[in-house]
């Protein structure tokens, strides 16, 4: 009361909205008019953000808090009344004639596309002090995730407009979701590599807010202890990147462009773009307003599980269900062992890499509706099993993979699976917990993800006819990973099966101590005999041919400790480093 003379208009209803919403405490500790103002002012700059940056604004938030608290409290099951099956999607195998028919339209598709990253998240589960994107997906070359991501995108961009045989000019989109945690250091790493050979105009940064946090079951959002005149905020999750696009008007600018896809993708998984080809083809063949990715999951694995939901009304859809859900929902709807592997050795249920592919018309239509709102959940860590008080804050959470849950039955949402080998290598866990994980699942770590770029790119020249050597098993960072011969080459390249087909001819081995770096576009592999490092660099116009025998003592892998700090820390989260004793370069 004695500092309402203080307030704007604006910030009169906001408060009047935090008192209608049983948010008074808020107010509680705070001092005299005169003292401590522009705390007070930063204050309501911050309710005003919180109030915006929610679709529905923050008495929405308060309002939806309650209702999924008390859910929480009755120990209401989300799922009640559904019973999961395994859906039908489409089942891709690598370089047969289905998949590259597939490839093939997608690239043709992709000059009507824009790609979205997900980048807001910390990675907490990895421990790493920097961005995500800004760690080498592979330390051959020391190409970054984003940097790979960018020089993808850019790669289908040429191979769409080459197909297209029109004067195209096509520079697809790129929108990076960032957040307080991550914004200033992604900018600062796209300008520090000149957008990485995008053009700056093609490159959208969106940062998504925090949400507040709630104290206790009515929703009372929580002080920061560190400064009374604030509330205390967590992230709220990927789901936040619908609202984000759908608010800053660019779907809009999209559609009137002629763009007819959105493809949603994640900070850490350096094999992504060989299945994106393929997956937008399924997409425009099948006319999927919503295609999901998927790869054969382990049971367990920290992946959520691709599953047809049907409701005892007839209801049904195929949706989702995050990895620590499908446990107990599989329990409780009469299969008592829960998520378990099947005959195949894999989870019956397909696993959810989070790329997604949504038609845009469909999308603008369904987020009109929406604003972008995702369906929330909750997870408050309860003190006692009276469930009234937490052990620390709570708040609401979203994931972008529950766009469905509130689409129509007439909407064709499906999904693709392909080999794990070629589609999903995410960098997520530190080495001790990856050292942890059970024998036979993926460890997901900096180790494995590097060491899956190799084994993908031998496994699949291998399917051109290359004779690649079979791999040693080694252990870095207690991980046993198998080594395959240490190849990687620029995705324009060869980002299609048919486009690497294209450049392999004759008969060529490669040794597994081997390492092989190929950065020009036409660079033509014919009987080349490798044992050991060979840098081929070429300009783009430059026609190359690579044959003949290579030796030399080549680059070897050195084991690190992760916890030797003399050594850079994404270096040693992989427990390895690369000597480069030897190597043969050539430059054209
Ligand atoms: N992210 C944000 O941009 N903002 C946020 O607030 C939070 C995250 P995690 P998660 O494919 O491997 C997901 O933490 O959420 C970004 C799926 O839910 O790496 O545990 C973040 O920067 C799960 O179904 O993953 O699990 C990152 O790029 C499964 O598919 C992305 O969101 C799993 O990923 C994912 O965040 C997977």
């Amino acid at each position: 009361q004695h500092n309402l003379h203080l307030l704007s208009p604006q910030q009169i209803e906001l408060a009047k909205m935090l008192v209608e919403t049983g948010q008074t405490h808020l107010f509680e500790h705070w001092a005299e008019p005169g003292v401590e103002d522009d705390e007070k002012k930063a204050f309501f700059d911050q309710v005003a953000r919180l109030d915006s940056s929610y679709p529905g604004g923050l008495a929405s938030y308060v309002k939806t808090a309650r209702e999924l608290l008390a859910d929480s409290k009755a120990g209401k099951n989300p799922f009640d009344g559904f019973t999961p099956s395994v859906p039908k999607g489409e089942v891709l195998t690598h370089g047969d004639d289905n998949f590259i028919n597939f490839e093939d339209m997608g690239v043709k598709e992709a000059r009507k596309a824009a790609f979205v990253l997900v980048a807001g998240g910390l990675g907490e589960r990895l421990g790493y002090n920097g961005i995500k994107v800004a760690l080498p997906a592979e330390t051959t070359t020391g190409t970054l995730f984003l940097q790979n991501y960018i020089e993808s995108i850019l790669a289908l961009q040429d191979a769409s407009c080459r197909l297209a045989q029109d004067d195209c000019q096509t520079k697809i989109p790129f929108v990076i979701m960032t957040s307080d945690d991550t914004h200033a250091r992604t900018i600062e790493l796209l300008e520090s590599n000149s957008y990485f050979g995008m053009e700056p105009t093609q490159v959208k940064l969106l940062k998504q807010e925090k949400v507040a946090c709630l104290d206790d079951n009515d929703a009372r959002l929580a002080v920061d202890l560190r400064n009374k005149y604030r509330i205390q905020t967590k992230p709220h999750g990927h789901g936040d990147v619908h609202a984000l696009l759908f608010s800053s008007g660019i779907l809009k600018v999209w559609h009137d462009a002629g763009l007819r896809w959105v493809l949603f993708f994640q900070d850490t998984n350096g094999l992504l773009f060989k299945a994106i080809p393929a997956a937008l083809g399924v997409s425009a063949t099948r006319q999927y307003h919503v295609n999901s990715l998927a790869v054969p999951r382990k049971a367990k694995e920290a992946i959520g599980g691709i599953t047809k939901l049907t409701h005892a009304d007839g209801r049904t859809m195929v949706i989702n269900v995050e990895y620590n859900q499908l446990d107990p929902l599989l329990r409780a709807t009469g299969n008592p062992d829960g998520d378990v592997n099947c005959e195949t050795g894999y989870s019956p249920f397909p696993g959810n890499i989070n790329q997604l592919i949504l038609e845009l018309g469909p999308y603008i239509d369904e987020l009109t509706k929406t604003g972008g709102a995702i369906k929330e959940f909750v997870n408050p860590k309860y003190k006692d099993a009276s469930k009234t008080s937490f052990k620390s804050s709570t708040r609401l959470e979203c994931m972008m993979q529950d766009y469905p849950k509130t689409l129509p039955p007439s909407a064709r949402v499906g999904f693709t699976v392909m080999d794990a080998w070629l589609a999903y290598a995410p960098v997520k866990n530190n080495p001790e917990d990856a050292a942890k994980v059970p024998k036979g699942n993926p460890y997901h770590s900096a180790t494995s993800g590097e060491m899956a770029i190799y084994r993908a790119n031998s496994l699949i020249l291998r399917k051109v006819g290359v004779q690649v050597a079979d791999p040693v098993v080694q252990v870095f960072n207690g991980q046993e990973v198998e080594v395959w011969p240490r190849i990687t080459w620029k995705p324009k390249w060869g980002l299609t099966f048919a486009e690497i087909r294209r450049k392999v001819c004759g008969s060529s081995t490669i040794s597994q101590r081997s390492t092989m770096v190929i950065k020009g576009r036409n660079v033509f592999l014919e009987d080349l005999s490798l044992d050991g490092a060979l840098l081929i660099d070429a300009v783009d116009d430059a026609e190359v041919k690579v044959r003949g025998s290579v030796q030399n003592k080549g680059w070897t892998l050195e084991n690190i400790d992760y916890k030797d700090a003399s050594v850079p820390e994404e270096l040693r989260i992989r427990g390895f480093k690369i000597n480069k004793i030897e190597q043969l370069e050539k430059k054209h």
